[in-house]
């Protein structure tokens, strides 16, 4: 009995002490383990009187009871410290500036479409997007051009079943067709995205990126065409003057149509836009075909507009100077650790498209 209260006298003065997390495991060990003090007082009941076993296990269980709830009280008070004191040096200063995350870069062909859209967002157009997977109607039937007509194998179509009624878009009109079946005239928009021809060399490559641009209201004509696009070539490559020409051309979905070179020369090996002799082609565009907007509901006697064509892939080259196209698909991160943008370094107008 002496044995049992000197042990709890004992225990309860260690116990009050200050200790660490080992030296509490320790007394835990000494007092409950197989051969502990505690365990070992378990093992004397079976070799008491009854009379006598019954006080000493009652006795015996209210002194493990105490020092086990002391031997937790104690764990507990050290998990709070140990949170406490974490807090207390783990602070952080949110008022801090923010570290960029430069681990990513952004595609060049996506920095174009971004500085493209900004760019006619500016002057009240809004961006359409459709699926890469088209229909024949939207593709080519809506837009002037039937079955039999000769663009179709101009085109290079990637069909995807045999009837050739499902295909993967060649340009991106179809956006437009869509846009204007389901909502009413007049219509500001650019549609950019990926395209699909069956075509590859240097200068071509099976999967390539548009934008195209459409503007029907009333009283729209080529003069509004030339001065949309003198505004976007000037923003887009950051001159104050541009030099443009207008070819002649023909589209099935456009007519008049048009093909626009602007003027260019070469200074220490470098090609400087809107200067010079030379001519370089980069887009098509036109007087939206009367019988395209017959095919989406849209009065031609009421509502004529423009629409033009743009190789996004070729402009992204001359603007940063990359010279082979296949680049821009072969997924070589050190490629994109070059000639990628910083996540944050998106372009806007105000703050300039290339920085
Ligand atoms: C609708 C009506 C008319 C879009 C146009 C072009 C001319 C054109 C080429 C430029 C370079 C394709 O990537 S490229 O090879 N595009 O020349 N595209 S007019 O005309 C439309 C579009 C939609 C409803």
């Amino acid at each position: 009995m002496s044995d049992l209260k000197n042990i709890h006298r004992e225990y309860n003065s260690k116990l009050g002490n200050k200790l660490s997390l080992e030296q509490i495991n320790q007394i835990k060990t000494e007092l409950f383990g197989k051969n502990g003090l505690i365990s070992t007082q378990f093992k004397i009941l079976g070799k008491l009187s009854e009379s006598e076993r019954k006080q000493f296990a009652s006795e015996l269980n209210k002194i493990k009871e105490d020092l086990q709830n002391l031997i937790s009280q104690k764990l507990k008070d050290i998990e709070l410290s140990s949170i406490n004191e974490k807090l207390e040096n783990e602070k952080v200063d949110i008022t801090l500036p923010a570290r960029p995350i430069i681990k990513g870069k952004i595609h060049p062909v996506s920095q174009t479409i971004d500085a493209i859209s900004s760019i006619f967002s500016e002057i009240g157009f809004s961006v359409e997007e459709g699926p890469d997977v088209e229909n024949d109607y939207n593709n080519f039937s809506a837009l002037n051009t039937p079955d039999n007509h000769p663009a179709r194998d101009m085109h290079d179509t990637f069909y995807l079943d045999d009837e050739k009624k499902t295909l993967l878009r060649t340009h991106t009109s179809p956006v437009q067709i869509r846009t204007m079946m389901k909502d009413q005239p007049p219509f500001k928009i650019i549609a950019p995205g990926r395209t699909y021809r069956s075509d590859s060399d240097q200068t071509h490559s099976p999967m390539f990126h548009q934008v195209e641009g459409l503007h029907i209201d009333k009283n729209i004509n080529m003069g509004n065409l030339k001065g949309c696009l003198n505004y976007f070539i000037k923003e887009f490559f950051e001159v104050d003057k541009i030099k443009m020409r207008f070819r002649p051309s023909h589209f099935p979905f456009t007519e008049p149509s048009a093909e626009v070179d602007i003027g260019y020369e070469i200074k220490d090996g470098k090609i400087i836009i809107g200067e010079g002799d030379k001519w370089l082609e980069i887009l098509g565009c036109g007087m939206v075909h009367p019988n395209v907007l017959k095919n989406v509901k849209v009065d031609p006697n009421k509502f004529q507009g423009y629409a033009f064509g743009i190789g996004i892939d070729r402009l992204a080259m001359l603007k940063y100077g990359i010279n082979d196209l296949r680049s821009f698909f072969e997924c070589d991160y050190r490629w994109l650790n070059h000639f990628g943008f910083d996540p944050l370094d998106v372009p806007t107008n105000y703050r300039g498209l290339s920085r």
